[in-house]
């Protein structure tokens, strides 16, 4: 990590009205949080969006008149991606924290829910990505661990304003088959090893080594339109069709 070069997919996850306050002046305009993934052939199982409250986000406008959300490190190097008009220069917007996105309804690409929101994730890193990650509680340990935080306390989620309805309804969707694990296999996964929270970091890893190679070789998909084909062979055909529609960009780093 940090030499050489990743490939993200960048999901745009489009914010719904009404706007939170802090981008109400945005309003009409099509703004996205934009999500990076590795697994872009989960997102049919996006139940949330995660930002961390206390990091720093810019929004910012593309050559194409979209405003992105993001952290200035991954803005900056997208705009030496070709984003932004200006070569090296990110025409920043605004400065937001995440604080300010916590609550915003979404539209995620490919998601069975229609409505999504955006909830807080204390173990996001600034320096990965665009601080921004799409939440698919079947598939990954992480994000079943904090969701499940945010079901099981109410006092996390008045502390970060939430209404219940942003998160108690939202249940992981069966999306791929993982052979010995299942069809949920973050929420196995993590029963097996007793998983308690976001925080139990060691487990945590141990539970992604476990379940992340498996389902990229042997996953077999439950959904959408390569429904019982494997992950691996159709992974690349749905990030091109994500691509070709306009839901989703590439980042390096
Ligand atoms: B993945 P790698 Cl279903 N901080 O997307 C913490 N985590 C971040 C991040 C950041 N700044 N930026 C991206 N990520 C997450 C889907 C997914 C992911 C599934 C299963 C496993 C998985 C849905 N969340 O990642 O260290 C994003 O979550 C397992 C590692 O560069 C991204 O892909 O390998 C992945 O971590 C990139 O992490």
């Amino acid at each position: 990590e940090g030499v050489g070069c990743q490939e993200f997919t960048l999901i745009k996850l489009r914010v719904l009205e009404p706007f939170p306050k802090n981008l109400k002046e945005f309003e009409g305009k099509p703004v996205h949080l934009v999500a990076a993934t590795l697994r872009p052939e989960t997102m049919y199982g996006q139940t949330n969006c995660w930002v961390h409250p206390d990091i720093e986000y810019i929004a910012f406008e593309t050559k194409s008149n979209d405003i992105f959300i993001c952290t200035k490190r991954s803005a900056r190097n997208m705009a030496y991606q070709e984003f932004t008009k200006d070569i090296g220069s990110c025409n920043t917007l605004k400065e937001l924290t995440g604080q300010d996105l916590l609550g915003a309804a979404l539209k995620a690409p490919l998601s069975f829910y229609s409505k999504i929101y955006t909830l807080p994730m204390l173990t996001i890193r600034e320096d990965k990505g665009t601080g921004v990650v799409t939440s698919v509680p079947s598939d990954s340990p992480d994000d079943f661990a904090a969701l499940n935080d945010l079901k099981k306390k109410p006092a996390l989620r008045a502390k970060y304003f939430l209404s219940d309805d942003m998160v108690l309804p939202f249940e992981p969707i069966p999306i791929i088959n993982v052979p010995g694990f299942g069809n949920l296999s973050a929420s196995v996964i993590c029963e097996k090893l007793k998983i308690n929270s976001q925080n139990d970091r060691e487990k945590l890893q141990e539970a992604k080594e476990m379940v992340y190679l498996k389902g990229f070789y042997d996953g077999i998909m439950e959904i959408g339109e390569f429904k019982g084909k494997k992950v691996q062979d159709i992974k690349k055909l749905l990030q091109k069709q994500l691509l070709a529609t306009n839901q989703a960009v590439l980042y390096y780093e």
